[in-house]
């Protein structure tokens, strides 16, 4: 006869996806790269630096975890691009098994409560006060705590620095007892749904938003024109769309140099990422309105 115990003491393969989402610039980004053990979706301090759905996948046996990270939902600004990435984080929640909801320890604002509204009532939700590392008294923490609580029966409250990696084992333990029992979806070595084009153009736009001031980033947008490899080395052209010729001066910068500091910066994060040579071309170009209209923000990726 077979142990009856032997289902219990055998651990059971566990995955499941995992939606990591709240307002902008709570650190989701930071949290997913941090979980993973690998910078894979971009981070800037700009509100809005993520733009699309990205996973990121963590292997560790006998649990798989693939965390979505989502733009920053927000209700402040309604354009037709911002349109979209609440549209991004509303079908992010529709198919995974756990939401992580991610607020800044510093301050609970109207932002956060409307991120609060849309996560899904029959969903799970494990909640990840980040940014720890920025109190000087942990105790400004309790009355935040407190508040949470009398909001909803959340999962698990648990206190985070993505930057830090403080608690992320602890943060790990909650969503892992709430996967579904699953055999690994991805291979052990897998780290993103996402292919090399799509991590190209995304680090570009991360170097825009680090080195550009308030305004421009949100008015770029990046596409991969051409992406070849011979042996080691990737060959990558791409192209920053501007709404306005005044954009395209400004990140240039004088003779190119800026332009040319980004796309610098974006080879070398690239080799990393690649663990290989890059060649990449980076070349700016004015299209009117291109944030404007569904039909062009489809054509773009959105
Ligand atoms: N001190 C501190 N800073 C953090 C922490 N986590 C993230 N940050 C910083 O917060 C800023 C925003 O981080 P992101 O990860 O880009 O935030 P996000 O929520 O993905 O932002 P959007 O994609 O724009 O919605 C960056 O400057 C990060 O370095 C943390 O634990 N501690
Ligand atoms: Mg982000």
């Amino acid at each position: 006869m077979p142990d009856p115990q032997q289902g219990d003491t055998a651990a059971a393969s566990r995955c499941g996806f995992v939606a990591i989402v709240g307002r902008p610039s709570v650190g989701k980004s930071t949290l997913l790269n941090a979980l993973v053990g690998t910078r894979i979706s971009i981070t800037s301090r700009k509100p809005q630096t993520t733009r699309h759905r990205i996973t990121g996948i963590l292997t560790e046996p006998p649990v798989q975890y693939v965390f979505v990270d989502t733009p920053g939902f927000q209700t402040r600004h309604r354009g037709a691009l911002n349109e979209r990435l609440n549209r991004t984080v509303r079908d992010s929640l529709a198919d995974v098994d756990v939401v992580v909801w991610v607020l800044d320890a510093a301050r609970i604002t109207p932002e956060d409560e409307a991120v609060a509204q849309v996560l899904p009532p029959e969903l799970p939700v494990v909640v990840a006060v980040n940014k720890v590392d920025t109190l000087k008294d942990k105790r400004a923490l309790l009355p935040r705590l407190e508040a949470l609580g009398a909001m909803r029966d959340w999962t698990a409250i648990v206190p985070v620095s993505a930057d830090k990696g403080t608690q992320l084992s602890d943060l790990k333990r909650e969503i892992a007892k709430l996967l579904p029992e699953s055999p690994p979806l991805y291979p052990a070595d897998e780290l993103t749904d996402r292919d090399e084009r799509f991590l190209a153009a995304e680090r570009v736009r991360e170097k825009i938003f680090r080195l550009l001031g308030d305004e421009v980033p949100y008015a770029t947008t990046v596409t991969i024109d051409k992406f070849e490899q011979e042996g080691r080395l990737r060959r990558i052209h791409a192209t920053v769309l501007v709404d306005r010729a005044t954009q395209r001066a400004i990140l240039l910068g004088e003779g190119g140099s800026r332009m040319k500091a980004i796309a610098t910066d974006a080879r070398k994060d690239l080799e990393r990422l690649f663990d290989g040579p890059v060649f990449l071309e980076v070349w700016v170009r004015v299209k009117r309105g291109w944030a404007n209209d569904d039909a062009s923000l489809t054509r773009l990726g959105y």
